[in-house]
């Protein structure tokens, strides 16, 4: 083997140069503006579980795996998998998800997988295999789950979440059939622990530190726990003209008071946050006084404990609000993510390649959940890289980074694999 190829095995290359990375990072823009123009909405980027969105964008991204060398699969919950073929006994999982929020922007989720590919399509040598990891479902909208997709590889993946609901009722067990699916092989698309090195993720940071601290990269920690809740407050159905208002049960009035009480309550409780994400009346007119309304919950903290007792709290609270107002009260979590730290090895990596670059690796808390959340449950070692974004903005439509930051998040990546082949050779 060639001084050149030793060289790169053991990790020593010089990072590539900065025009070669603005130069990729221009294909990794005109790839996640073709992403983002694959919606099941007109006019804004929405891309859910099982849709035919979801169908069309493994279709180009499958393409775009395929062009980077790497044999594709799409595994029995819709994750679309691009992997080296090697003869080193392991591999690491790079990825991120596919699927979007309502009226989403372009970056969330699809910046992960497409930065990957780039990294690979420069065929670094490496002393493992990669596989690329396009995830079906990490934000849940349609089924108000998380994680479906990395649950199923890293093998966590609950058997109950098939009998979930959407708006119009189909099961996630008949979605994944619809989509070309199989619910029966879903444990089949577990990876053998003993054959992955870890989950290393890049995704945009959300939030506006990066760029408050004028610093372009940062390693993740510790990725915050989670909560989602399903409730129905149930009133009573009237005339809003011949009701009195003291014999009205108005299960809207019902959720608007617990609404600003769950507001109120998350401001009282310091690095916690809650958010009514979805209301929805049913039936709903303007001269009938809401008999019911079906809304979403969502905690978040770095406290496990904490964010437990605020759930467990609001609870209470709605059900006094509910009784006071003589309505019943339905109240179902539907998903727990307890939070996570991040490898230290890994992070370790990370920060290793943002100072080689030139950069200073600031380390900080996730308040999005991610992917590598589900692989940290699962016990294997994840970390990621965050990339600073415009304003702290994400789900939403004007969410931004930067090409230069996207050619450093690649020069970063690059520098990541060759630190963990070194590791690895003389692991
Ligand atoms: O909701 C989240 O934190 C992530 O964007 N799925
Ligand atoms: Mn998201
Ligand atoms: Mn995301």
């Amino acid at each position: 083997m060639g001084l050149l190829n030793v060289s790169r095995k053991l990790g020593i290359l010089p990072p590539a140069t900065r025009t070669d990375a603005e130069r990729r990072a221009e294909r990794i823009v005109d790839r996640l503006l073709s992403l983002a123009a694959i919606s099941e909405e007109d006019g804004r980027l929405t891309r859910t579980f099982g849709s035919d969105a979801m169908r069309r964008a493994n279709e180009l991204v499958g393409l775009w795996m395929r062009q980077a060398g790497l044999k594709t699969s799409v595994d029995a919950i819709g994750n679309l998998r691009g992997r080296t073929i090697g003869s080193a006994p392991r591999r690491l999982l790079l990825g991120s998800h596919l699927d979007t929020v309502r009226d989403a922007g372009k970056y969330d989720g699809a910046l992960g997988v497409v930065l990957a590919l780039e990294a690979l399509a420069a065929r670094p040598l490496l002393s493992y295999e990669v596989e690329v990891l396009a995830f079906s479902d990490e934000e849940g909208v349609r089924f108000q789950s998380t994680y479906l997709g990395s649950r199923a590889v890293a093998g966590t993946f609950d058997p109950a979440t098939l009998a979930l609901r959407d708006e119009r009722g189909i099961t996630l067990e008949q979605a994944i059939r619809d989509f070309g699916g199989d619910p029966a092989q879903i444990t089949e698309c577990r990876l053998p622990a003993e054959e992955i090195i870890g989950y290393a993720e890049i995704h945009l940071e959300q939030g506006p530190l990066l760029e408050q601290l004028g610093e372009p990269l940062g390693v993740v920690s510790a990725i915050a726990g989670q909560t989602r809740v399903a409730l129905e407050f149930i009133g009573h159905a009237d005339h809003a003209g011949t009701t009195p208002m003291q014999l009205r049960r108005d299960a809207l009035a019902t959720a608007s008071e617990f609404i600003l009480a769950a507001e109120a309550c998350a401001k009282s409780v310091r690095s916690l946050v809650a958010t009514v994400g979805q209301i929805d009346v049913p039936h709903a007119a303007s001269n009938v006084v809401p008999g019911r309304v079906a809304l979403t919950l969502d905690v978040r903290a770095g406290d496990d404990p904490r964010r437990r007792r605020t759930v467990a709290a609001l609870e209470r609270a709605a059900g006094e609000i509910s009784r006071s107002r003589r309505s019943e009260l339905r109240w179902r979590i539907v998903q727990e993510s307890p939070a996570t730290a991040c490898d230290a090895s890994l992070r370790g990596n990370w920060a290793d390649a943002i100072a080689e670059i030139g950069y200073q690796p600031i380390e900080l808390v996730s308040g999005a959940g991610h992917d590598a959340a589900a692989f940290i449950h699962a016990g294997i070692p994840s970390a990621m890289l965050f990339v600073r974004c415009r304003d702290g903005l994400s789900h939403h439509p004007a969410e931004f980074v930067a090409p230069a930051d996207i050619a450093t998040a690649l020069l970063a990546t690059d520098q990541f694999l060759q630190r963990l082949s070194a590791a690895e050779a003389f692991r």
